[in-house]
């Protein structure tokens, strides 16, 4: 069965323009057809406190007929390919690729939370994800639209 998913994408190392370029070429083999949408690109500052460059930031949205936990095997896979090295948490990364919805499943697992358990307050996320579906109705029944501030929208810079 198919189910459409979005995932964040970010990066801070190595070309981070061109590792989310290459991320979006390698998620077009998940995807069915081969067909993804992918959001503007974002400049925006790091979340938390360890000191690293700024991020670039979007979502992509696709088609899909792997299973949760196999899709999450594939990211990291993909991850893993463009030189992730897993150092500190909220550390910088060549790539990183979160699942952010699945349909509108919940689920709760040890490898997996879905909806990403951050999703709702990062700008970085919520923009370019309305970029792709402006009308999206979150799981638990929010209008995504309803969640992006003003704030929200003076953090990034679009690339
Ligand atoms: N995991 C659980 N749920 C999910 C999911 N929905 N999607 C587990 C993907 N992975 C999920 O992730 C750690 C574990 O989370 C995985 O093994 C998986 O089983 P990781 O990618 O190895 O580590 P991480 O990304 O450092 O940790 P975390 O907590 O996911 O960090 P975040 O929340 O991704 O934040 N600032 C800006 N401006 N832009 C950014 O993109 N990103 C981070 C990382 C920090 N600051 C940032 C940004
Ligand atoms: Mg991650």
């Amino acid at each position: 069965m198919n189910t459409m998913v979005y995932v964040a994408l970010g990066a801070n190392l190595n070309e981070p323009v061109q590792q989310i370029q290459d991320a979006v070429l390698a998620l077009k083999s998940l995807a069915l057809d081969s067909i993804i949408t992918v959001s503007p690109l974002y400049r925006s500052v790091p979340m938390g406190d360890v000191e690293q460059p700024d991020y670039v930031n979007g979502v992509a949205g696709f088609n899909t007929d792997l299973s949760p936990i196999a899709l999450l095997d594939a990211l990291q896979d993909i991850e893993n390919t463009q030189g992730r090295v897993r150092e500190v948490r909220w550390g910088p990364r060549t790539l990183d690729l979160d699942i952010l919805l699945y349909g509108q499943q919940v689920i709760e697992e040890p490898r997996l939370t879905i909806p990403h358990y951050g999703m709702k307050q990062r700008s970085f996320v919520l923009i370019p994800l309305a970029d792709i579906n402006p009308h999206l109705i979150l799981p638990c029944n929010t209008e995504l639209k309803s969640l992006i501030t003003r704030e929200m929208r003076a953090e990034l810079i679009q690339i």
